[in-house]
């Protein structure tokens, strides 16, 4: 009976230390929240505060993410859907435009939100695009 007590107490501490971050990808999100979040992530990947960020500036943040930089191939891939129009450099504007679009084709059913399942469906579909061979 004690032990059971102090087993529950236990899973309610973890319960309430599940972080912020974890629930919020539980909840579907609107394009607006969703666009708002890329440029967040934009603006913490732009290291040197430029408004401009390069294909070093994602891999470091990778890096930081993931605790080794990812293959250049990844980057590559990933750079290229921001970096519409091929400058090298990949823009809020650009970026903005990407998240947007990501949206539209990640909103499976149109609804105008994006559910966890559809985000990870979405995520999935882009991994695999990016190991295709050219
Ligand atoms: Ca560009
Ligand atoms: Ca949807």
């Amino acid at each position: 009976m004690r032990t059971q007590f102090f087993v529950s107490a236990g899973l309610m501490a973890i319960a309430a230390c599940v972080p912020a971050l974890a629930q919020r990808m539980q909840e579907p999100v609107t394009r607006d929240q969703y666009i708002a979040s890329q440029k967040e992530r934009f603006t913490r990947m732009d290291a040197n505060g430029d408004g401009v960020v390069t294909k070093d500036e994602i891999s470091a943040q990778m890096a930081k993410r993931m605790g080794n930089a990812p293959p250049s191939e990844m980057i590559d891939a990933l750079f290229k859907r921001i970096d519409t129009d091929g400058d090298g450099k990949a823009t809020l504007a650009e970026a903005t435009a990407a998240a947007g679009a990501q949206f539209d084709a990640w909103d499976t059913n149109k609804d105008g939100t994006l559910t966890p399942e559809e985000r990870r469906a979405g995520q999935m579909g882009m991994m695999q695009g990016m190991q295709r061979p050219q």
